[in-house]
């Protein structure tokens, strides 16, 4: 395994376990049949490329990377309404397999480009057959909208190497106000959307039930047939 495997390595295994785990949480509130504040959960580890430039431009030497760059194992939860991302950081704090060392708040804060989402830095233990590696972790938290803006703003970014050309950034701005707008909207009518929400839920139930009746039935009248 060369160098840069091996430092890899843990982070990748975090990015496993983290994701598992937060979709764990999901998968929970779907068991209650309550509403699940975490609509979907993605990780990824920052590829070796993106690790170097960053290094780069922010002047970090690669013997602090493990202290100095939080992101390199980073996972992300994306939340129906705005108000479930506290509700998401607040199970975040409960949790006692990993400790909070930073928590950045980009939604009451935002970032001058329109970025918006509420980022919480982790420590997160991660076992080896060397002993136990504490590696630092960030778990991005946002709405389907933020999260829409901040995918096409990165996208746009990577084409453009930060360098907007001014029609562009000026139709970014708008865009994330209308995000803003979309999450405030969505808000108003949250109990209207779950309402509808609960009875799908309550209906897919009801099918699967359904079909397991039938199925039993069916397999009744082969026995007797063969009977
Ligand atoms: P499900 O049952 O579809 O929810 P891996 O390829 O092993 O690294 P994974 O989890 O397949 O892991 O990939 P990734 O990219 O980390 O996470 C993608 C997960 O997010 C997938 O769920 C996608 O279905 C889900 N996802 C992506 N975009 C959306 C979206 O817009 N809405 C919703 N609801 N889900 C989205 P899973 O894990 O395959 O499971
Ligand atoms: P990628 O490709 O997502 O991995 P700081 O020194 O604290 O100001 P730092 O350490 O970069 O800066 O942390 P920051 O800004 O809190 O969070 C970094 C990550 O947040 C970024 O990772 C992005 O994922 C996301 N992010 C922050 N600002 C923006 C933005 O304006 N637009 C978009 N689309 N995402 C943003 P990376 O390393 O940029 O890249």
């Amino acid at each position: 395994m060369n160098h840069w495997e091996s430092f890899i390595e843990p982070y990748k295994q975090a990015v496993d376990e983290l994701k598992t785990k937060l979709k764990g949480m999901r998968n929970q509130f779907q068991l209650q049949q309550s509403h699940s504040p975490i609509e979907f959960v993605t990780g990824r580890v920052k590829p070796i490329a993106s690790i170097l430039d960053k290094a780069n431009e922010k002047d970090v030497p690669l013997e602090k990377l493990a202290t100095e760059m939080q992101d390199i194992a980073g996972l992300r939860m994306m939340c129906q309404f705005v108000d479930d991302i506290e509700k998401v950081v607040e199970l975040l704090r409960k949790r006692k397999d990993f400790t909070i060392v930073e928590e950045k708040d980009y939604i009451s804060h935002k970032k001058q480009s329109g970025y918006r989402s509420y980022h919480v830095i982790i420590e997160y233990p991660v076992q080896t057959i060397e002993g136990e590696k504490n590696i630092l972790a960030e778990i991005q938290i946002r709405t389907l909208a933020m999260n829409f803006w901040a995918t096409i703003e990165h996208s746009l970014n990577y084409k453009y190497q930060g360098q907007f050309p001014k029609d562009i950034q000026n139709r970014l701005q708008r865009a994330a106000e209308a995000a803003f707008r979309l999450d405030e909207e969505m808000s108003e009518i949250r109990e209207e959307i779950q309402e509808a929400q609960a009875f799908f839920q309550e209906k897919k139930v009801d099918q699967v039930k359904d079909q397991s009746k039938e199925r039993s039935s069916r397999r009744r009248s082969y026995g007797d047939r063969r009977g």
